[in-house]
């Protein structure tokens, strides 16, 4: 039986499950599901998932939302002795830091970029500033190391820098984050399945960002 992902190529959350699985190998059934298109408010996803999320796990009936808690349980279930999610307590507390630090990076940046790069609309100015104090925090926290924990990949870099992939999509000056600029583009080549999930034409993406103006709207404001 298959296991089924409810995703949407442009998500940032559902890039980080797609990429959790091509790491460790599972052959997830992708079921493309537009937001924009409200193919979340349907009453079948809601009787699925209440808060009509992406991404949506579908294990053969075990239902799961919310990323980072697919891309623990990917590796739980299919890949428990896999390194990308560490067993050993303190370094599976550093990558769960990395996880949850991750989320108010995410939530910083829907003003400090997003609203700009999808919205067309000009975010405060403390929003702006607030998110180059966090982008300064993470260039010091990776400082000259290739991976945030330990010398390997883990789902804590995945996360990070699925997030931090929309800096490399609009182009973002990051001369005055030079760690966090290497440690991007040097996972972005390396991981072999990145462009191929995270790298879309722009046009495509614009395009679908002018019809989806309702849903950018309820997300982001
Ligand atoms: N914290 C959630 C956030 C997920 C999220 O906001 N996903 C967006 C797509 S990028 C979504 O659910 N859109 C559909 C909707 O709000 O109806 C996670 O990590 O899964």
């Amino acid at each position: 039986m298959s296991v089924d992902i409810y995703s949407f190529k442009y998500s940032p959350f559902c890039r980080t499950v797609l990429m959790t699985a091509r790491e460790l190998n599972i052959d997830l059934n992708v079921i493309e599901t537009d937001p924009g298109a409200d193919q979340t408010l349907t009453p079948e996803y809601i009787k699925m998932n209440p808060v009509h999320s992406l991404p949506t796990l579908n294990d053969n009936g075990f239902i799961l939302w919310e990323s980072r808690a697919i891309m623990q349980y990917l590796c739980n279930r299919y890949a428990p002795d896999s390194t990308l999610y560490p067993k050993e307590p303190k370094k599976r507390a550093l990558v769960d830091r990395w996880l949850n630090f991750d989320m108010s990076f995410v939530e910083s940046g829907k003003y400090g970029i997003m609203m700009k790069a999808f919205g067309g609309v000009d975010p405060p100015e403390e929003k702006v500033i607030a998110y180059k104090n966090l982008l300064k925090q993470l260039d010091q926290l990776i400082g000259d190391n290739k991976y945030l924990v330990g010398d390997h990949l883990t789902i804590a870099d995945i996360a990070v820098l699925v997030t931090s992939s929309i800096l490399l999509m609009v182009n973002y000056d990051l001369t005055d984050y030079p760690n966090l600029g290497r440690w991007l583009r040097t996972l972005t080549t390396e991981l072999p399945y990145f462009a191929e999930i995270n790298i879309f034409p722009k046009e495509d993406m614009d395009k679908w960002v002018a019809r989806s103006g309702h849903y950018l709207k309820r997300k982001m404001l």
